[in-house]
């Protein structure tokens, strides 16, 4: 693709409010911006959503630093490609570190899709104008939580996903539906459960919930496929599915009736393309998830959300839901529930480079 240079520069900014799963509370967010740079002068945006620490997955900002600098960026160096989508055979040399491989992959697409002059989203044959927009509440006080989701509701947010865990659901639950009878709501559980907790998840079925989002194993397929079997309220998967394969097999042994897409988990946009289009054709619907992340990445998931088969709000808000100011601009905005999706070339955001330079850790450039 003709590349001149890679620049990763780490930054970090504290989250308006801390995010709270049983697992980890997040009140501050490193992340990898990843700019791409050609010899034309073009150049492509992607965002490294690994955290500071391996709760979510295995990865983490220094891993991912690691990967990127000292195998992918290498490799890439080595084997030049022509097309984003020849990047995830090349990168399958290297086991997992699917979010290292979406950061480079992902600013890759943006730079194709600006030298062809078409928006990402046109790039990925979607012809959307806008997409419903989701919120997830990451606080556990029950009036706490109430009280935001008046607000989100107010603001016209079109779901709610709260999360959930044992001695944290079913009254929580219980609660959120009397204060909101109508209200689409999703549960995510980050793995907080395990069979043996059949009984209290069977107890969420009376609550008409859209979904139950990860709640096994984060490496389990086969005892998710006993538990759907078992409870009324579709099974989504997030952190199971990390590859195309296992989309395929979760499906094929019924272990979901949902999943949730995240670019990042999956390895970049050509994958979660691949999962999307599968999931289509076989009825089954998709949504895309979140990494409490910054206008780049918000703006590739606005991008892949526009794509048909997204047929449920994502967990994709605007820049004010985690940011004073993202380092994009314009700002991404939520209006009327709605996320308008850019016309302009690639992600359709520029970098907000005053605030780019207030958060910004460190850089490294590395030529080609
Ligand atoms: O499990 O979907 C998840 C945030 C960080 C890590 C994992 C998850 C989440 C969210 C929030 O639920 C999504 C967002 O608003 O970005
Ligand atoms: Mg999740």
């Amino acid at each position: 693709m003709n590349l001149q240079r890679i620049k990763l520069t780490v930054i970090k900014m504290p989250l308006k409010i801390p995010f709270s799963t049983h697992l980890e509370t997040v009140s501050e967010r490193e992340s990898i911006l990843v700019e791409a740079t050609g010899k034309d002068g073009a150049q492509g945006y992607g965002e490294g959503v690994a955290f500071s620490s391996p709760w979510y997955t295995e990865e983490t900002v220094k891993t991912s630093h690691h990967m990127l600098k000292d195998f992918l960026i290498p490799l890439l160096k080595r084997s030049p490609v022509h097309h984003p989508a020849e990047i995830e055979h090349l990168f399958r040399s290297i086991r997992r570190n699917q979010m290292a491989k979406a950061a480079i992959e992902t600013a890759l697409w943006d730079l194709d899709a600006k030298r062809r002059g078409v928006s990402l989203a046109r790039r990925l044959g979607s012809t959307a104008g806008r997409i419903p927009s989701g919120v997830v509440i990451g606080t556990p006080d029950i009036n706490d939580a109430i009280s935001q989701i008046e607000d989100y509701i107010l603001k016209g947010f079109q779901r709610v996903k709260i999360k959930i865990f044992p001695n944290h659901d079913i009254e929580f639950v219980r609660e959120l539906r009397r204060r909101f009878p109508t209200l689409d709501i999703m549960a995510d559980a980050n793995s907080a459960y395990t069979l043996e907790d059949v009984d209290r998840l069977k107890a969420l079925d009376e609550f008409g919930l859209m979904m139950i989002e990860q709640p096994l194993a984060s490496d389990d397929i086969i005892d998710h496929a006993v538990l759907q079997r078992q409870i009324a309220t579709p099974v989504c998967l997030d952190e199971s599915i990390v590859s195309y394969e296992d989309a395929r097999k979760a499906i094929e042994i019924g272990s979901c009736k949902v999943i949730n897409i995240k670019i990042g988990r999956v390895g970049g946009l050509y994958t979660a393309v691949k999962i999307h289009d599968m999931c289509k054709e076989k009825g089954l619907p998709v949504w895309c998830g979140g990494m409490i992340e910054y206008g780049v990445s918000r703006a590739h998931n606005i991008a892949l959300a526009s794509l048909p088969g997204f047929t449920i709000p994502g967990d994709i808000s605007g820049s004010d839901r985690y940011w004073e100011e993202d380092i994009v601009t314009p700002e991404i905005k939520v209006e009327d529930g709605f996320i308008e999706v850019p016309t302009k070339p690639g992600i359709g955001f520029q970098l907000n480079l005053k605030r780019l330079k207030e958060v910004t850790v460190s850089e490294e450039v590395f030529d080609f």
